[in-house]
């Protein structure tokens, strides 16, 4: 146990402040000059977030052992009041699991197949660009060993330092680290904020405040010292955070980040119902998939099936055609796409998430280029018959037309964007034949790829 540190919030931090602001105003997109530059407080550089698009989640822990089933039930289950939900990392409260049977777990929590390089190859493999893990989910459980908790990995079986063998392994595979940090709800604190529902009681705000400095605050320092991770992911979903996450709290945690590492990025789930404009990109809602540009750096973050953490009964995979369309209508619109994988408790990933990992990576080595650095037209509602993506430097313009309807076969362009000059499978750089005023494009003979085929449209 260490004591906690008061985070200095002083003239060195609002030179920080300032000194990003300048450079972050100073700073040249090289990828589209075209882009809109929005006026947000935000001092980290977004840059390669933007550029990204693709990114992997991961959520493992003490609660992955379970596999969404406890004692007889499985998630969801609706004869146990708060037992309606398929989310495994949430199995201690919804399948009633007894708080010392649930601690206990952590004396089995042992994952000798764990290998962060292969973790780091696939999501490089897969065309993601950054990785994110859950280094403390709702349940309190440290995945490192903290010195400010007890309940960690250092009371586990394992002696491993595993957010530093992601760390060297990001960083070799070239992607950026990022860590789920649960600051609001901590079901093992005393002053954790608990479930949102009638029958449990909240902490009052003063035990509140013991937990956010004595746990929460030191915790986001170790991680940011130990780690120096480029982002970090804080969970809220609903104004029932409101009680325990103030704006000023919400403040404090930005403070104490920038003190510690200014260009870590931020999500505005730190205080979903007043984000503010200080944090550095929005994450949608739970598999939720906004219509529009939300106008920032954004993200949807998306599961591969219902739930998030391993779950042994969970059948309900999406295809990776349907999650390569998610992909490509998130960056059509700007956002990003933060696709999810709940490994065993022994750190192996399932073989149905491998597949489609694979698979969505196959698709990008031939259409990557459509999707990272990319821009949204905003000013443009996507095609009945696909999305669309832009790319704009001195040559001209590029258009991806990414079809997944090829309807009638001949294709509309959308009028504002003017007549193209030529089209060609992207894949293959086969011709694919203009109309004769360059308004839409011909569905080329030959076979196309099933999922979504890119068709390059240059102006
Ligand atoms: O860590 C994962 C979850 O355990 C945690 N956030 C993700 C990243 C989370 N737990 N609960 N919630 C988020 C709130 C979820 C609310 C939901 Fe819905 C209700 C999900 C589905 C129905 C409303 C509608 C919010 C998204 C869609």
């Amino acid at each position: 146990m260490k004591t906690f540190k008061l985070i200095s919030n002083t003239l060195f931090l609002a030179s920080i402040l300032l000194f990003g602001a300048l450079a972050n105003a100073c700073s040249l997109n090289n990828k589209d000059k075209t882009r809109k530059t929005e006026v947000t407080e935000s001092s980290a550089d977004t840059d390669w977030f933007r550029d990204a698009r693709f990114g992997m989640f991961v959520h493992w822990g003490l609660y992955s052992i379970l596999g969404g089933s406890y004692n007889g039930h499985t998630l969801p289950d609706e004869s146990l009041s708060h037992g309606k939900s398929w989310y495994s990392e949430w199995v201690q409260m919804r399948l009633e699991v007894p708080t010392k049977t649930y601690h206990d777990l952590a004396k089995q929590f042992n994952p000798v197949n764990f290998d962060a390089d292969e973790w780091a190859r696939e999501a490089s493999l897969a065309g993601m660009k950054y990785l994110v893990l859950t280094s403390k989910h709702h349940d309190g459980f440290a995945l490192w060993d903290s010195d400010v908790s007890n309940f960690d990995l250092g009371s586990s079986p394992c002696k491993r330092d595993l957010l530093g063998e992601l760390a060297t392994a990001c960083r070799k595979y070239g992607l950026k680290l990022g860590f789920y940090y649960s600051h609001w709800q901590d079901w093992e604190c005393e002053g954790g904020a608990q479930p949102d529902w009638e029958d449990k009681v909240q902490p009052s705000d003063a035990m509140f405040q013991k937990y956010w400095q004595k746990k929460s605050l030191p915790q986001v320092r170790e991680l940011l010292e130990r780690y120096k991770p480029d982002m970090l992911w804080f969970d809220t979903w609903s104004e029932s955070c409101k009680e325990h996450i103030t704006p000023k709290r919400r403040d404090e945690l930005i403070d104490l980040i920038r003190s510690i590492k200014p260009d870590c990025l931020i999500n505005g789930r730190i205080c979903a119902y007043d984000p503010g404009p200080r944090v550095d990109y929005i994450s949608a809602f739970d598999n939720e998939h906004p219509e529009k540009n939300l106008g920032r750096p954004w993200q949807t973050p998306a599961t591969m099936y219902k739930s998030w953490a391993w779950h042994a009964n969970d059948f309900n995979w999406k295809s990776s055609e349907q999650m390569i369309k998610l992909l490509v209508t998130n960056a059509s619109l700007g956002g990003n796409y933060l696709l999810n994988i709940g490994p065993y408790a022994n750190g192996k990933f399932p073989a149905p998430a491998l597949r489609r990992l694979r698979e969505i990576g196959a698709w990008l080595v031939a259409n990557g280029e459509s999707i990272y650095g990319t821009s949204p037209i905003d000013e443009i509602e996507a095609p009945s018959w696909g999305r669309l993506c832009k790319r704009a430097n001195t040559r001209g313009t590029i258009i991806y037309a990414h079809v997944m309807d090829w309807e009638n076969g001949t294709l509309a362009i959308p009028e504002k964007l003017g007549q193209a000059k030529s089209a060609m499978v992207l894949e293959t750089g086969q011709k694919v034949e203009l109309t004769q005023n360059g308004q839409a494009f011909i569905k080329p003979n030959g076979a196309l790829d099933h999922n979504v085929a890119t068709i390059k449209l240059i102006f």
